[in-house]
């Protein structure tokens, strides 16, 4: 099937674009699966149609771009409703590819406060040392970005939710507000996936994603894509791909593409099992709070119903008072794992503040919410019954009650 440009303009249903689009099969063999194209280079003469890239660009060496990389490319930027899409190493990859092509020494970001730890410790650490200020600010409150914009600020970076305390931000109102200053917005959609929510469609330029979580859904490989409109992929694969050299191997790609046909059922399920699990969490006298933004007791749940498709995916956090507590529960996990990472088939519990956050002081963790008692569940595909059962078992462990 042809790739459609369309997003979600297009008459054609998410779930089928996610199984055909960019999927050629084998131009020679007629196999229906996109082969792996486990190849480092490849001839150059004479190029022919099927080594054409969309651009007319040629494949030449697999760092730069890959067939087998090439289908899920298309189809992530089929399905994030993007002209075109870059796949790369790893989430960190793909995130700090865009900066790359974004700033320069003398530049300044904007970026929402609460964030993955490892793309905090990229702008406080390498960015700055590149000569590239950030200033990290609540953008749930949409005005703050005004506020914080200087004259030399190139773009606005944010996650909702964010990782990990579940804190939303309005995309639209962010979109406007970037777009009346001439930055660049920029959304990390690794929670949501384009199932479930699409920041392009709500004024975005560019998304990005690390794939290891649900565009993989098996936990079994690490990449990234970045979606947004041809020009801009361009000039990262010309660039910070080419020469920075963070390439996706075909085999990765592969696994992600096979991963990517399952989304939409996979994003069902851990929502519809995420909240069983939230309300069960609520009505639990060990936990003292739960976020999640499919709880009508989040306080953005209205924003949630807004910018969210049809469930709010399967990360939640509770608070169980003391970091003896949280520690408490995770060791005492009996089906359920404890480990980073999330969006995998596994349900996956962390402690945030000595794991994934561990690099911000604990002021500032605490002024962001990422309290010593905070856990954080990346709710599995496994039986809903079986992973309230195993946590039920482990909050009985702690030590207060409500
Ligand atoms: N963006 C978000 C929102 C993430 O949660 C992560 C990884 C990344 C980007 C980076 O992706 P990667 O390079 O790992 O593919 N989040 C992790 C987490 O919460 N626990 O372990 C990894």
């Amino acid at each position: 099937m042809a790739a459609s440009r369309k997003g979600a303009k297009s008459r054609i249903g998410f779930n089928t674009r996610a199984v055909h689009s960019g999927e050629e099969g084998c131009p020679l063999t007629g196999a229906v699966s996109t082969p792996i194209y486990q190849t480092s280079t490849f001839s150059l003469k004479p190029p022919s149609k099927e080594q054409a890239l969309p651009g007319g660009m040629q494949y030449v060496y697999t760092r730069v771009a890959n067939p087998t990389t090439s289908a899920l490319e298309t189809k992530i930027a089929d399905l994030a409703g993007g002209e075109a899409g870059l796949a790369l190493a790893s989430g960190m990859a793909a995130i700090s590819a865009v900066l790359f092509t974004l700033v320069g020494s003398g530049d300044h970001i904007v970026c929402s406060d609460v964030i993955y730890g490892c793309t905090h410790d990229l702008l406080k650490g390498v960015m700055r040392r590149m000569g590239v200020e950030s200033t990290f600010v609540d953008l749930s409150e949409p005005d703050n970005l005004a506020g914080a914009v200087r004259d030399n600020t190139r773009l606005v970076f944010l996650e909702t939710p964010a990782n990990p305390t579940l804190k939303l931000i309005n995309i639209r109102s962010i979109s406007d507000i970037a777009g009346e200053y001439g930055i660049k917005a920029i959304v990390d959609n690794t929670f949501m996936t384009p199932y479930l929510q699409r920041p392009l469609e709500l004024g975005a330029d560019i998304v990005v994603h690390s794939a290891t979580k649900y565009i993989s859904g098996h936990g079994d490989t690490i990449g990234g894509i970045i979606v947004g409109d041809e020009d801009f992929i361009r000039e990262v694969r010309g660039e910070a791909l080419k020469d920075i050299g963070g390439c996706i191997s075909p085999f990765n790609s592969w696994l992600l593409l096979r991963g990517v046909k399952t989304m939409g059922l996979r994003m069902e399920r851990h929502s519809s099992s995420a909240l069983e699990i939230a309300r069960f969490l609520e009505s639990h006298s060990m936990v003292r709070t739960v976020m999640y933004p499919g709880l009508k007791s989040h306080p953005q749940h209205g924003l949630a119903k807004l910018q969210h498709q049809c469930g709010s995916s399967g990360m939640i956090t509770f608070d169980v008072e003391t970091q003896y507590n949280a520690i408490k529960v995770l060791d005492s996990l009996e089906m359920c794992t404890m480990a980073v990472s999330l969006g995998d088939v596994n349900t996956l519990l962390e402690h945030p503040a000595t794991m994934t956050h561990r690099s911000l002081s604990r002021k500032e963790r605490h002024d962001l919410g990422i309290n010593d008692g905070l856990l954080r569940i990346s709710v599995g595909i496994e039986d809903s019954a079986d992973i309230i059962a195993d946590i039920d078992q482990a909050l009985s462990k702690v030590r207060y009650k409500k």
